[in-house]
């Protein structure tokens, strides 16, 4: 039996950074989905596990329950160091956190599921504005990504050197948002070249959301 549940959903790329990490570092884990839509996350049985109603959770049996993608994969890097999802000097970690903060922290929450259903209900927003929002605020994070991605003598392969990191994680995670929001990637050739990259990786591949039990069938 596995020590793990990730209480998540197939399309959540909070939860696809979590499924990479366990991937990364051969964890297995068991599979529980929550369809976003039919606001599974919202209830009672999920709100004891998590009370913030977002997935992913990563419940360790009989021990803990653990939210936040990003914290999830710090304690998973600390439980389990290889392969190290963190640089080990302190001047690669900031890079590697403030490389994946920008998606994280800045791109992702305001793009989230419930900050679009928001705008529709509340200020009237329909499809074509709630696109023209989110281009907005990824555009301007990825703007920024690739300027330094581009620029800074720490890339490699990856985000940080020739490895994954965790802000690889977020990178690949986020461009199935970037997919989905039809996206125009062009201006961002080392994004995704490193998305390539990570694509090559059965832990990265494993973990898309077309991959998991509970998508749709094609
Ligand atoms: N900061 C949280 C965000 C979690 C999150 O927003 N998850 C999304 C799916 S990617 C969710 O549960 N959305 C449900 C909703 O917005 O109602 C994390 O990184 O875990």
């Amino acid at each position: 039996m596995p020590e793990y549940v990730l209480h998540n959903y197939f399309r959540s790329t909070t939860s696809l950074r979590v499924r990479v990490a366990l991937n990364l570092k051969g964890l297995d884990y068991e599979y529980v989905s929550y369809a976003l839509l039919d606001k599974d996350h919202k209830s009672a049985a999920y709100l004891k596990l998590n009370p913030q109603g977002l997935v992913p959770a990563l419940e360790i049996k009989d021990a803990a329950v653990l939210t936040q993608s990003m914290a999830i994969l710090e304690y998973l890097d600390e439980e389990h160091p290889e392969p190290p999802l963190l640089p080990r000097d302190a001047l690669g970690r900031a890079r590697v956190r403030a490389l994946s903060q920008i998606i994280a922290v800045d791109i992702h929450p305001i793009n989230n599921l419930r900050i679009l259903q928001y705008l529709e209900t509340e200020f009237g927003a329909d499809g074509a504005a709630k696109k023209a929002w989110f281009q907005e605020w990824a555009h301007a994070g990825m703007a920024a990504l690739e300027t330094r991605l581009a620029n800074e003598p720490e890339t490699g392969k990856f985000c940080h050197g020739d490895s994954p990191t965790m802000a690889d994680i977020c990178l690949y995670a986020q461009m199935f948002n970037n997919e989905r929001f039809d996206m125009d990637m062009d201006a961002y050739p080392t994004i995704l070249e490193i998305y390539h990259q990570c694509g090559q990786m059965k832990a990265f591949k494993d973990a898309e959301p077309l991959q998991q039990p509970d998508a749709p069938n094609q």
